[in-house]
């Protein structure tokens, strides 16, 4: 057991009673249609029955009155069509399904040969985890149109942020070598509902555009399009300038706009359903629109008249900050890209991170959702573990996402939830989608950490539908991934559940947030004061002094706090009853500040680093009783990460205590593990080639 299989490994069934109702259900089933869709249908069925019961089944592909489990679109057969109203179909749209048992026959159908491959994942998952298939009576319609992963993927095969060795995309033996791994990608976010991804980093490269490697494209949107998956490329702004020598890349000069038509053209010559260009422009080093003095939205409108077309879209990020604004970075996105709202064309949409800073361990909800009505905002998660861990850490991720979906942004009164204006129903958008950073590499078992494949599972579950529980979502998982046995996955599933809680507090407990090393962002460095541009170092954002810590962004600080709806900011702007998840985020407290738990702000952040550090000591007891429920080769290496992991939470918890204490002068509370380094040796710690830089 590698990890590679994910959760489509289709073990037998072991409760005998229920693989005889299984069989029961499966006597005869029957594929309909012959699309390259079906042709996957089909194969996936035949492997996964084979798997779950033993037995091989011939899947058919004519319908007769003894198949009990028929499986096509609704206009497959005549057979289907009294079986479920217009009605239904009508809900469904182009991607829902339905599954539903009738005395004698199960059906599993759509409108489209891809809304029935989503079925069929849904109903093998029910057997997958040991759920009952007789009496279903199942519709499920995703919430969200566009369900992405963004690979921050280079040509030359490193993964920006990847933790899980090198890309998967073999950019030089494509178009011509078909790795197998490319299908098994597909299949894995088929069964998840992923119906897109952006193959390449956002810190772009143009040669992608070439011929060459549109060629390449092409070959793995071929691979895709049978699983109903998209393909969409990063567009570096200045690609005019580099590929075709012109001046400028002026998003209003005409050559310009002549020769992104033209490009836009030669793409969908190659691959006719392209997906359309995800742009980091104007960030970090990125080249874009207010280089000539345009606006993002005149950026991004210039893109989206190239592939309009094509029916393409162009997803604009948010992502932006700039050296100018050196009172607060959290405010950059919100203030460039609010005035313009309503500015941009039809076909975009624009990409927003959970938070306003970057993916840290956990932030508010970013001040755009709910702040720009006239334009379709699109979640931007990450899944990589970059600030989360890397592929060392036991993470899993469903609740901080959760967090976020549910979070109320107020907009329109109570119950503005981030998930309703990403889903487009707050503002009434046609556009609307979610992605997350992609985790996958050339590993074995894909994710680089066992667990990490998890987040992967839940970013597409959450997609597909957000009002699934964590919960919900960790027990799947755990079913398919790992066992049925119900007391490991009730033990499990709770590590998994506590796991990002836990990390909060051994890395960033109380709102603080980005206090890594640099580059590489692997350990802590909250001491790091010299790098070129402000808002780079962790001092600027911990703001730790002899009066106290954290980062005053209320009406007397940055005033990041009024880009927040009234009653959001009503949790947060009075230090005294700010929600203490959220206390150093928003506010400066003194040492002394007393916490809601009785103790003063210096001993909670004792306490905090000591309990998530006590809390990883308690993962590895839990883990170290599955040892019987869970293959030799998979247990070992979970057990050997979570002694990396107690490690690593030792050393934030010990390099971080010590360089505060320098500030506040008091004691670590002898009841806690005192550190058994000094801050220098800390200090001292390198890590040149740590991954994914
Ligand atoms: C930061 C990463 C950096 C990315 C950037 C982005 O450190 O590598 O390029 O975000 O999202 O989190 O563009």
């Amino acid at each position: 057991e590698n990890g590679y299989d994910l959760w489509l490994r289709y073990l037998p069934v072991s409760n005998p009673v229920l693989l005889q109702q299984y069989k029961q259900q499966l006597v005869s089933p029957v594929v309909l249609g012959s699309s390259s869709t079906v042709s996957v249908i089909r194969t996936e069925l035949a492997s996964a029955l084979k798997g779950l019961t033993g037995n091989a089944y011939t899947v058919s592909s004519s319908l007769t009155s003894t198949n009990t489990l028929i499986i096509g679109k609704a206009d497959a057969s005549k057979i289907l069509s009294p079986l479920v109203t217009k009605e239904e179909l009508k809900q469904l749209g182009e991607e829902g399904f339905i599954l539903k048992a009738k005395p004698g026959k199960t059906i599993i159908t759509g409108n489209t040969d891809v809304a029935v491959l989503y079925g069929l994942f849904h109903y093998l998952r029910l057997m997958q985890s040991n759920q009952p298939i007789t009496n279903l009576n199942i519709i499920s319609v995703p919430k969200l149109k566009l369900r992405m992963l963004n690979h921050w993927d280079n040509m030359n095969r490193t993964v920006e942020r990847g933790y899980a060795g090198f890309s998967i995309w073999d950019w030089h033996r494509l178009p011509g070598f078909i790795d197998q791994r490319y299908i098994d990608y597909a299949r894995a976010n088929a069964s998840i509902g992923i119906n897109a991804v952006t193959l390449t980093n956002v810190n772009a490269n143009a040669l992608i555009l070439t011929p060459a490697y549109l060629e390449k494209v092409k070959a793995l949107a071929d691979v895709f399009r049978p699983y109903g998956i998209k393909v969409f490329l990063t567009a570096r702004f200045s690609a005019p300038i580099e590929l075709a020598r012109l001046k400028t890349a002026d998003p209003l000069n005409e050559d310009v706009k002549a020769w992104w038509n033209n490009k836009a053209n030669e793409i969908y010559s190659y691959i006719p359903d392209f997906g359309g260009f995800l742009v980091k422009a104007n960030s970090e080093g990125q080249p874009g629109p207010q280089d000539y003095k345009r606006t993002h939205a005149e950026g991004a409108n210039m893109l989206a008249n190239a592939v309009a077309p094509h029916k393409g879209i162009v997803i604009w990020r948010a992502f932006v900050y700039a050296a100018e604004n050196p009172v607060d970075r959290h405010k950059q996105a919100y203030d460039d890209f609010v005035p313009l709202d309503g500015k941009f064309n039809d076909n975009v949409m624009v990409q927003v991170k959970n938070g306003a800073i970057d993916f840290m361990p956990r932030e508010p909800f970013h001040p755009l959702f709910g702040a720009m009505p006239k334009t379709p905002l699109m979640m931007e998660f990450q899944v990589t573990q970059e600030y989360l861990g890397q592929a060392t850490n036991w993470v899993f991720l469903a609740p901080l996402f959760k967090e976020v979906l549910d979070a109320d942004t107020y907009a329109k009164g109570k119950n503005s939830t981030v998930a309703k204006v990403i889903d487009g129903s707050l503002d009434n958008h046609a556009l609307n989608g979610m992605t997350g950073v992609a985790n996958i590499g050339t590993d074995i078992n894909w994710c680089g950490h066992p667990m990490a494949q998890a987040n992967w599972y839940a970013l597409g579950r959450l997609a597909w539908n957000y009002n699934l529980s964590s919960d919900a979502i960790a027990e799947e998982w755990l079913r398919m991934t790992y066992s049925n046995d119900a007391a490991f996955v009730q033990s499990t599933k709770q590590i998994m559940l506590r796991s990002r809680e836990i990390m909060v507090d051994y890395m960033n407990p109380i709102g603080l947030h980005h206090i890594m090393a640099t580059g590489h962002h692997y350990g802590p460095g909250p001491w790091v004061s010299n790098l070129n541009r402000p808002e780079w170092n962790p001092v600027y954002y911990h703001k730790a002094d002899s009066i106290g810590i954290g980062f005053n962004r209320t009406s007397t600080g940055s005033k990041a706090i009024e880009q927040y709806f009234p009653e959001v900011r009503k949790q947060w702007e009075n230090i005294a009853t700010c929600d203490e998840k959220y206390l150093l985020w928003f506010h400066h407290a003194s040492w002394n500040h007393t916490m809601k738990s009785g103790r003063s702000l210096w001993n909670e952040l004792c306490y905090k680093y000591n309990t998530g550090v006590d809390s990883v000591k308690w993962m590895q007891r839990e883990w170290q009783k599955q040892q019987t429920k869970v293959d030799a080769q998979r247990f070992k290496e979970v057990s050997m990460l979570l002694n990396v992991q107690l490690e690593e939470a030792k050393w934030w918890r010990n390099a971080c205590l010590l360089y505060f204490q320098t500030f506040s002068k008091q004691p670590i509370p002898s009841n806690y593990e005192q550190p058994d380094k000094t801050l220098d040796y800390y200090k001292s710690l390198r890590f040149p080639f740590a991954p994914g830089n």
